[in-house]
């Protein structure tokens, strides 16, 4: 059984909090490349030098070499600006885009075989970007942002329950931005759906606050935006893969036509396993929840449209 490598390319603040979790669970060894020099090497060093005392064998890299990276199983991607108090998601596309590019060219080069999770902003268009630039098969590209927008839905319903965040599943459909698709219908407690269980209004204010969870993170750091959830929503993809664990994971995924939707990446249900995004779940949408993924595509794809790769 050969050891698995993970890269990340990226060792900022998710990229730092991906790589000390992926070591503390011997996921599997770590490269983390960046372009700051000192940067990933001193962020290595410090996880490698408190494995011993979890008892975690990993091997880290940090590097400014993407050569590092070859042979990679998975890579995750965190390149990229963040968002600052004021600014939207979009406002990243241009200076992510190019980055983008350039990271999907040295992956192609690098570790053509890996499973790839884009987490960089705006992330529909980021993970469009690398798919098409890097010419991977869809199925080995995913965007991490369907996980993270269900995992806050999931956290605010079980504080307002007081239940265990265990028993609380629900379902983030469309883009990773303010038109994502909270979907109450789908969210059971314990298999109880959760609109038995909450009011509407209650369960409105859940979803709206969802829907700006990412803002309201932004303007209380003030210096960047969510760095430790969105890690965890990524490991958990990566996981899936790495150990053909066929979760079915909310996640930005290439549409061949499901949902009415054809040749871009959004926020479904996927099953990921040992080939990567296996299969995408159709849900029975209402008319109204219809109405909002169709609004949800469109800020996508209006973003998407206006890269011109
Ligand atoms: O749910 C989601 N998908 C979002 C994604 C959740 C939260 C954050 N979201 C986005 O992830 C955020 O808007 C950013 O676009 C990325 C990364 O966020 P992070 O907080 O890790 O940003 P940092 O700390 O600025 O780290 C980015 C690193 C930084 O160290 C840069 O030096 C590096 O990216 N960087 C590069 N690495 C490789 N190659 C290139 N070209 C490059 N340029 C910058």
């Amino acid at each position: 059984m050969t050891r698995k490598k993970i890269a990340l390319i990226g060792g900022g603040n998710i990229g730092g909090v991906l790589a000390e979790n992926i070591a503390a669970r011997e996921l599997g060894d770590v490269v983390l490349f960046d372009v700051v020099e000192g940067l990933p090497q001193g962020k290595c060093l410090d996880i490698l030098e408190g494995l011993p005392v979890i008892n975690s064998d990993s091997h880290l890299k940090g590097t400014n070499n993407y050569a590092d990276i070859s042979g990679s199983d998975v890579v995750i991607i965190t390149a990229g600006l963040a968002r600052k108090p004021g600014m939207s998601r979009d406002d990243l596309l241009n200076k992510n885009l190019e980055i983008m590019k350039s990271v999907a060219l040295n992956v192609k080069q690098h570790a053509p075989k890996a499973f790839v999770i884009v987490i960089s902003n705006p992330l529909d268009a980021m993970v469009y970007t690398f798919q098409k630039v890097s010419g991977f098969a869809p199925n080995k590209v995913c965007g991490m942002a369907g996980i993270l927008d269900s995992a806050r839905f999931r956290a605010f319903v079980a504080m307002e329950l007081g239940v265990s965040v265990k028993d609380v599943h629900a379902v983030v459909l469309g883009g990773h931005g303010d038109t994502m698709v909270p979907l109450p219908r789908y969210c059971t407690v314990g298999g109880i759906p959760v609109t038995d269980l909450l009011p509407a209004d209650k369960i409105a204010k859940i979803s709206e606050r969802t829907q700006k969870a990412g803002g309201e993170v932004v303007e209380l750091l003030k210096t960047g935006s969510a760095f430790v959830s969105p890690a965890l929503s990524a490991i958990s993809m990566a996981e899936s893969y790495l150990k053909d664990q066929k979760r079915v994971l909310p996640c930005a995924a290439y549409l061949g036509g499901e949902y009415g939707i054809k040749n871009y990446y959004i926020g479904v249900p996927a099953v990921i396993g040992g080939e990567g995004v296996e299969k995408i779940l159709e849900l029975k949408l209402t008319a109204e929840e219809k109405q909002h993924l169709d609004a949800s595509f469109q800020a996508v794809k209006s973003l998407i449209d206006s890269i011109h790769l």
